[in-house]
């Protein structure tokens, strides 16, 4: 009896043992084989039948032999719940660490997608709220749990919401109007908008590769579908494509529903903006995680706007934020030790899970332990620790500017030259864009291969340095360590010789020329910030205009914010070109109502000039704050 009631105390252990040896056992075997969950969990399989009659195919995994009530964990996706040969999904094994302390894991495919009935509609717009007939994500959401919570034997009728990108969207959906069981969720990932920072366009600037692959994946038919290239360099697939309207005209023929929003709609107008965050975000009505990550190549922007906006209207204090090192979606996989070829000293991605994201939903969900952050925890790169803030960016930041100087030099004083030969120049050719990662550019999610799309944002800059078409100004050799904590931002003063342009500005540590430490990182240039403009929007997003050719104009970019130290020793980087591609459509440097019907004859040569006098200083604009350690 005794050894009963002991081998119950320690259950939570046992199960860890368990999941750990399973674990083992897969990679033991060298195959892609998943832990076999039907040990661990029930299976049952439901179609739920939302307001409108549209059923929603879900999969309920309840832990063996419970013998109390448990919360919900719910997770809604338009990727598929991709089942291991067993039936147990796969996505189980994202949960690992949450698995010992006891949920009902639920997975449904959202409408329209896999095995779900309905039509997808791409980020579908929060409907009317005086159409009672009207649905959404978030009443598929809400009817979801009301039915889980009626009908699910043994929960405890406390539900958590949690998704990363598609589903941290799907997430925010939900938390929206909460059904009144909904008591914790976690915004991963999530876009904000659409127009102006997240997967499909920055700054107006169209995110060519990505807008083409994602939409011909998710609207070719009901499960993913990977468009087929005749070649493996999509640089080379896009630049021959040549203006954007052969897209339609060779591969699409009107079968895409986004890419024809995407034609229709080139200007931040209320197609975008209905699904924008910030018409769409009142106030935190539930607990929520936002959840992001540094190098994040498709959703940067959207979890630290969500964050910006919940946070105006807080006075539960229901809204957290968590940023690591991560590219888009990093911290629910592997261990985080690295990304790429930039090493962060422990696990992150193992100690978010572990603990953040699971006492988080334990401390709401099961009222156990305390919580795991008290508003902001940031990992500072460079120095590699996390450190907490009680908001972000910081209050007590201050401001500075470093500028461009003549020589290629980068400094903290205000240029003095009074000169009208105050710039520096490049021809911007778009015939010849500067690509954004280095050739030969693969697809951006191949299957066949790990692929360079979900690191190319810390990749070595040098593979660009030595472009014609790309400035450079850097420091002297950093004396002291300098912390940047918060708001970047870039001031240029410029020129084109066109009427439209794009100007791209990137924040750049270079590490010391000699790095014993690590002897690849010599010299390496990683960057920390960067953004993309499309100059026709520099007064208004909803009206493009003409820039003046060859006539000095301000840019103000918006390079978000960050949290790192240049190190002692390493110097202070800044480059700008403008083109970034294909992951940036080429802008044709001469003004059209929309680029999305240019001609290949609006597309021309530009003379581009950076100012950096007296007058007309360009530089970026720092947040230098003190930093704060986690513990
Ligand atoms: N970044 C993807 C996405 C999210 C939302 C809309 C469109 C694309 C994703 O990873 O889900």
């Amino acid at each position: 009896m005794r050894l009963v009631r002991l081998l119950w105390k320690a259950r939570i252990y046992l199960w860890v043992f368990v999941i750990l040896l399973l674990f083992l056992l897969a990679g033991h075997a060298q195959a892609p084989n998943p832990p076999d969950y039907s040990l661990l969990f029930d299976k049952t399989d439901v179609m739920i039948t939302a307001r409108d009659g549209v059923k929603l195919h879900t999969e309920i995994y309840k832990p063996k032999n419970a013998t109390e009530p448990l919360p919900i964990v719910l997770e809604r996706t338009p990727y598929g719940i991709s089942d291991d040969p067993k039936g147990f999904s796969r996505k189980l094994g994202r949960y690992a660490e949450m698995i010992p302390d006891d949920y009902i894991f639920v997975f449904q495919d959202i409408r329209g997608r896999y095995t779900s009935e309905g039509t997808f509609v791409m980020s579908r717009p929060v409907r009317d709220p005086k159409d009672p007939k009207a649905i959404d994500e978030g009443t598929d959401t809400y009817d979801t749990i009301d039915w889980l919570v009626k009908n699910v034997p043994q929960n405890n009728g406390r539900v958590g919401l949690l998704g990363i990108s598609y589903g941290g969207w799907l997430t925010v959906m939900g938390m929206l109007e909460p059904h009144p069981a909904l008591k914790a969720v976690s915004e991963q990932a999530s876009p904000a908008d659409m127009f102006l920072g997240d997967d499909f366009h920055h700054n107006g600037a169209f995110r060519l590769s990505y807008g083409y692959e994602y939409s011909t994946m998710m609207e070719t038919g009901k499960t993913n579908f990977q468009f087929e290239f005749d070649r493996f360099d999509t640089y080379d697939w896009y630049l021959r494509l040549g203006p954007l309207s052969n897209a339609d005209k060779n591969y699409i023929h009107g079968t895409l529903p986004t890419w024809k929003d995407f034609v229709a709609h080139p200007n931040y107008d209320a197609f975008w903006q209905k699904q924008a965050m910030p018409y769409i975000l009142t106030k935190p009505k539930v607990p929520n995680l936002n959840v992001a990550g540094w190098w994040d190549q498709e959703d940067a922007y959207g979890p630290m706007k969500i964050y910006e906006l919940l946070e105006k209207n807080d006075p539960d204090h229901l809204n957290y934020l968590v940023a690591g090192p991560w590219n888009h979606g990093g911290w629910a996989r592997s261990s985080g030790k690295s990304l790429g070829e930039i090493s962060f000293d422990s696990d992150t991605s193992l100690y978010f899970r572990q603990k953040i994201e699971a006492p988080w939903f334990a401390y709401w969900l099961k009222n156990k332990g305390s919580l795991p952050l008290k508003e902001a925890l940031l990992f500072q790169t460079g120095s590699n620790q996390w450190t907490q803030f009680d908001s972000w960016p910081p209050r007590d930041a201050s401001a500075r500017e470093i500028y461009f100087h003549e020589d290629g030099k980068l400094s903290f004083e205000k240029p003095q030259s009074k000169t009208a030969h105050g710039f520096d120049s490049y021809v911007s050719d778009p015939a010849h864009p500067v690509p954004y990662r280095h050739r030969p550019i693969d697809m951006t999610y191949p299957d066949d291969h790990p692929g360079s799309w979900y690191t190319w944002l810390v990749e070595d800059q040098r593979f660009v340095t030595d472009r014609p078409d790309v400035l450079v100004w850097q420091t002297e050799e950093l004396t002291d360590d300098m912390v940047l904590s918060g708001k970047v931002t870039a001031k240029l003063f410029a020129s084109t010789s066109g009427s439209d342009s794009d100007w791209v500005v990137k924040l750049i540590d270079v590490y010391p020329e000699k790095y014993p430490e690590d002897w690849k990182l010599s010299g390496y240039e990683l960057m920390i910030a960067d953004e993309v403009f499309r100059g026709r929007f520099r007064n208004s997003f909803e009206k493009p205009e003409p820039i003046t050719p060859d006539t000095i104009t301000p840019f103000t970019i918006d390079l978000h914010t960050a949290n790192h130290v240049f190190k002692k020793g390493h110097r202070i980087m800044v480059q700008v070109q403008s083109s970034w591609f294909p992951i940036i459509d080429r802008n044709p440097q001469k003004f059209v109502p929309n680029i999305f019907e240019a001609k290949e004859s609006d597309f021309q040569k530009a003379t581009q000039r950076i100012y950096r006098s007296e007058e007309f200083p360009s530089g970026i604009v720092l947040s230098i704050a003190p930093a704060k350690l986690a513990n």
